[in-house]
């Protein structure tokens, strides 16, 4: 099978934080949050047949989602925990997350249940980030740069500022439209008093 392609997506602060305190650092980023949702769930029309795309998530990650929206509908929802078992089901019963013990082994479910397209998406938090950072198939990170700064205990574990930095390069407005379907402000947007914009990167080697 062929090596499936990752994309990290992540909003984060000027100094790459994520998290505090088990929740997001910021509130009342509805139009983000609507942002995330419509490009995680949206089938590239090329695969057309697939029927939807998978989230990678941490379990604390998964415990911060209101109880109310998870599983996040129409997605393929996989739940890294150490306390799942070596042998996840085959398929997930429906309406219900799966839960894997490993990057490794969310890869490799996300793999088969999408064999024929379908997107992988890695939804956080710092640690799952971290491991699906040092994966090959990580080729991708859909940054929303939050530009304002919060108290924040975790952080993205990679920094990514200008246009280039540690082999990743910042793609354009026009790439970022093309491949998420999204249509985006040219110098960001402002929501509750907060600005930002979104951004695409991809590995540079
Ligand atoms: N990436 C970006 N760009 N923004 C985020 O807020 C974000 N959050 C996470 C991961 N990557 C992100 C992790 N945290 C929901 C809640 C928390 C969360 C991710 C998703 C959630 O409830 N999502 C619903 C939408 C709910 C709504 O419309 O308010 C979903 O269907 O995706």
């Amino acid at each position: 099978m062929a090596s499936p392609e990752l994309t990290l997506i992540v909003a984060a602060t000027r100094s790459m934080g994520i998290g505090f305190q088990g929740t997001m650092p910021w509130k009342g980023l509805k139009r983000e949050m609507q942002y995330f949702a419509r490009v995680t769930t949206r089938v590239p029309t090329s695969s057309s047949q697939i029927p939807q795309n998978a989230v990678i998530m941490g379990r604390k990650t998964w415990d911060s989602i209101p109880p109310k929206f998870r599983p996040l509908k129409n997605r393929l929802n996989i739940v890294i925990t150490r306390s799942a078992p070596a042998n996840p089901p085959s398929s997930s019963p429906a309406g219900s997350e799966i839960r894997v013990p490993s990057v490794e082994a969310a890869l490799r479910y996300a793999q088969e249940a999408n064999s024929s397209g379908g997107r992988i998406f890695v939804m956080g938090g710092a640690q799952i980030y971290e491991a699906a950072l040092r994966h090959p198939a990580a080729k991708r990170v859909l940054l929303t740069s939050i530009d304002a700064e919060f108290e924040c205990d975790t952080f993205f574990p990679l920094n990514l500022t200008g246009e280039e930095t540690d082999g990743w390069k910042k793609r354009s407005r026009e790439e970022l439209q093309e491949w998420t379907g999204e249509e985006v402000e040219e110098g960001g947007q402002e929501e509750a008093g907060v600005r930002y914009e979104f951004q695409m990167w991809e590995r540079s080697e």
